[in-house]
Formats: C-alpha cells, structure tokens, sequence
C-alpha cells in the first residue's frame, strides 16, 4: 500500500460516547478521503494480535479489556503524507499533552482511553488495514 493512507479506529470510548459523527468530521474537514470504513468488535485474540508490540507492557491487559469491550469504527485514510499528518490529527497519546484543536484534546479522557488510534508507519497502515478489511472493502 501506499504511504498516502493510513489506518484509524474509533476506540470504544468514543463510538460509547455518541463521537462517531464529529470525529468523521473532522477527519473529512482535514483533507482525508475515507478508502473503507465499518462498525466492528475486535475479539481477544483480534486485540491481542492488532497490539502484539504492547504485549510486555504493563497496561497490555487492559488496553485489550478496553479495545474489546464495544464496538469500534474501522476505517483507511487517504491524503498525501497521510501517517504523519493524521498522527498530528489525533494528537498525542495522552489527552492531557495534545495540543489543542486535536481529537484526542476534543473527545479523550485518559491516557489509556484515548478515543482513537492512528497508525505509525506506512508499513504498519498496510498491515493494519489487511486485518481488518478485505481488497473487496477498499474503494
Ligand atoms: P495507538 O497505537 O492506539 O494509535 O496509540 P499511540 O500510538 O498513541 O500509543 P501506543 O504507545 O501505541 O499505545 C497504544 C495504546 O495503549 C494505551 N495505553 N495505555 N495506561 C497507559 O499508560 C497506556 N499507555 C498506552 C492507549 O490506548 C494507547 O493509545
Ligand atoms: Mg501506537
């Protein structure tokens, strides 16, 4: 795939909180085009696999609790530069460090329920994207 697309969760957090419609929007008002997009539940084994890098971490358990536990919006982005720009979209990791005017500072709560999740390399967004859809699932 391309590095002009990435890939993005709504978290559960966010889709439990009604943010579905105002985070797409600003999305789309930030020049990114949606290539797939579904309502989703990831399993255990999905959550455990999709965040394998984090397995030794302390808080692995429950970020797995927290991704499995509602569902989610799945969805690839295209726009030129779309990793990095959608990483500074989103802000940082904690709520309380990301700058204003970003979804994470607009609609999370907490470091460990932060509403949305972007990919971090092109390499990764291709392999995020084959999890969740099917070439069929891309437009
Ligand atoms: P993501 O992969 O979801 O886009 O988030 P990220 O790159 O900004 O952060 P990362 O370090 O990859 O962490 C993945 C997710 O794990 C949860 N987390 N909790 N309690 C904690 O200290 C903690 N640290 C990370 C968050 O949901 C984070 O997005
Ligand atoms: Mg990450």
């Amino acid at each position: 795939m391309a590095t002009n697309r990435t890939f993005t969760m709504l978290k559960p957090d966010a889709v439990e909180k009604g943010h579905i419609g105002a985070i797409l929007e600003k999305i789309s008002a930030s020049g990114f085009r949606i290539v797939a997009m579904k309502l989703t539940q990831m399993t255990t084994k999905d959550a455990q696999t999709f965040y394998a890098i984090h397995n030794e971490r302390p808080f692995f358990v429950d970020l797995v609790e927290y991704m499995t536990r509602g569902p989610i919006v799945a969805a690839i982005l295209e726009k030129d530069n779309a990793v990095e720009d959608f990483r500074t979209l989103i802000g940082a990791t904690n709520p309380a460090d990301a700058a204003d005017g970003t979804i994470r500072k607009l609609f999370a709560d907490s470091i460990s329920e932060n509403a949305v999740h972007g990919s971090d390399s092109g390499e990764n967004a291709a392999i995020e994207s084959a999890f969740h859809f099917s070439g069929r699932e891309m437009f």
